[in-house]
């Protein structure tokens, strides 16, 4: 501080002009360790610095600091979010484009930027990159490629040189065994949709210029609502090369440019751009569109009997399991409750086995797994076995059948048996048999109103047909219950198993 003072002395005196300060857009102060302030960890010499510095400066010429959110990778670069000055977010190894195409997509005003290295974006990110070029998500990414992975001590990149050595390629690489290198501007320009492709190189005074003048286009082109931009900043790594930052920088401009052509792979003007974009929201308008619906579906005043109620719903895939679960939690919901469905299935979509839990609660949800839950659905004998020992002492097994099974006996829950996919026959369809469980359930345990089962149905199935049907067998399921089952379609005569 003292030395920015006899600077701004001196300034103030005339005495000199600055010509080369330190953007705004950095922090004046760098909180990342209490005796090291004035500086960024960065290696001397390191491209990072560099690339940094044009960023910074780009932003603020382009007055963006207020607008800007910078995506912050894993690598040697962890740490940019204790120098830019700007919204800041430090995500996982690799994600920074997945990342960034959420922040864009809720936050479309924003200029939403993903800074990563080639270990990050082209090794483990690579899914993530592509994907997001090829979605033509509206960010802007700096892809800093300095042919290695420098945080964790040099180990090959996929932009490693063939021939350069590295602690995983100690021969130097080799195709035949590790491949050739990565030429991620290249690939990304095969893609239909990016807007803005260019690699520069930190290599000279001239070439930092031109990396200045592309990063500075990528993020007006953002600025102006064009599409993916991406900028391949080949950048010296004078520690892991082994190199002093004089030779580094030769390094870039005799062996990694040769190997990585500087170019512009794809500049597309922006009026050519919005074709048939879907339209974004923020996540402002989405959460008031999903509150105004949901008050608008609340079913005022309901009491209900208890404070936490856990329902596990099993059968086999295509008998409606996932569903049933799903409609008991939008009832919950519009009944006011807390409440999470957690499903669970296996690969097969017809046959395989299939479950979910439901939990309706007054009160925030710790975990949606029940381990015991006080229902149990099961709608085959499988799952009648498999689950039935689970159920909470003084819980409700509905079993889809007429009876148990011979050799199955469940003393410690009350078991209701209940032909569902016979009464679903008779009314015209086998698939309504989870809407004759549904019934059965809400009239046995009056958990939440037929009413709000009866609106979210409305809701739910646009076919007429079809709801007349599900409102059918919702009110087989519930006369079956006080008409049949009271005179003794229950498996034990006590309403619990002998
Ligand atoms: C999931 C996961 N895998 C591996 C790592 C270890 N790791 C940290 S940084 C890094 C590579 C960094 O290289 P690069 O992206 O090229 O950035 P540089 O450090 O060279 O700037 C790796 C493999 C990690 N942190 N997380
Ligand atoms: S190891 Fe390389 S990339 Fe990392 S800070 Fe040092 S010079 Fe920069």
């Amino acid at each position: 501080m003292a030395e920015n003072n006899v600077v701004e002395e001196a300034k103030a005196a005339g005495k000199y002009e600055v010509v080369h300060a330190k953007s705004d857009v950095f922090y004046p102060e760098y909180e990342r360790k209490s005796d090291l302030k004035h500086q960024t960890h960065y290696c001397p010499g390191c491209g990072h610095g560099v690339a940094h510095k044009l960023i910074a400066e780009a932003i603020e010429e382009l007055g963006l600091q207020d607008d800007t959110i910078l995506v912050s990778p894993v690598g040697c670069s962890v740490f940019a979010y204790y120098y830019f000055d700007v919204g800041n977010v430090q995500v996982a190894h690799g994600r920074a484009p997945a990342a960034a195409t959420g922040l864009k997509r809720g936050c479309p005003d924003k200029i939403v930027v993903a800074y990563q290295g080639d270990g990050d974006l082209a090794a483990i990110g690579t899914a993530e990159i592509v994907h997001a070029a090829n979605r033509g998500e509206k960010i802007s990414v700096f892809f800093v490629n300095n042919a290695i992975y420098g945080m964790t001590g040099g180990q090959m990149a996929p932009t490693t040189l063939v021939g350069q050595r590295s602690t995983t390629s100690p021969w130097g690489r080799r195709p035949v065994n590790e491949g050739f290198p990565l030429h991620m501007a290249e690939m990304l320009a095969s893609l239909e949709a990016p807007v803005y492709i260019e690699r520069v190189a930190l290599s000279d005074n001239k070439n930092i210029m031109k990396a200045r003048r592309a990063v500075r286009k990528a993020l007006e082109l953002q600025r102006d609502g064009a599409g993916f931009t991406f900028v391949e900043i080949l950048s010296p790594c004078p520690t892991i090369w082994g190199k002093d930052p004089v030779a580094a920088r030769k390094w870039v401009a005799e062996k990694m440019i040769p190997n990585f052509p500087l170019n512009v792979f794809r500049d597309r003007k922006v009026e050519m751009l919005e074709t048939s974009a879907p339209p974004h929201k923020t996540i402002q308008e989405v959460v008031e569109g999903e509150r105004k619906a949901a008050r608008e579906g609340m079913v005022p005043g309901r009491q209900h009997h208890f404070r936490d109620l856990g329902i596990k719903v099993a059968g086999f895939g295509g008998q409606g399991v996932l569903l049933l679960g799903q409609l008991l939690a939008e009832m919950g919901m519009r009944e006011g409750l807390e409440v999470s469905w957690l499903p669970s299935y296996g690969p097969e979509m017809r046959s395989g086995s299939a479950h979910c839990h439901v939990c309706l609660s007054k009160e925030r949800i710790g975990s949606p797994v029940l381990s015991r839950p006080d229902v149990l659905i099961a709608m085959n004998e499988m799952s009648l076995r498999k689950f039935a020992a689970q159920v909470a002492p003084g819980g409700t097994i509905i079993y889809a059948f007429d009876r148990l099974p011979d050799d199955i006996t469940i003393p410690h829950a009350q078991v209701i048996c209940i032909p569902a996919s016979e009464i679903a026959d008779k009314l015209g369809s086998a698939k309504v048999a989870n809407m004759v469980i549904m019934g059965a359930l809400l009239e046995e345990t009056e958990c939440l109103s037929a009413a709000t089962a009866d609106k979210v149905l409305e809701a739910k199935v646009k076919n007429p047909a079809l709801l007349e049907l599900d409102r059918k067998a919702l009110d087989a399921g519930r006369v079956y219950i006080d008409h049949t089952v009271a005179i003794g379609a229950l498996t034990q005569a006590d309403g619990f198993a002998q």
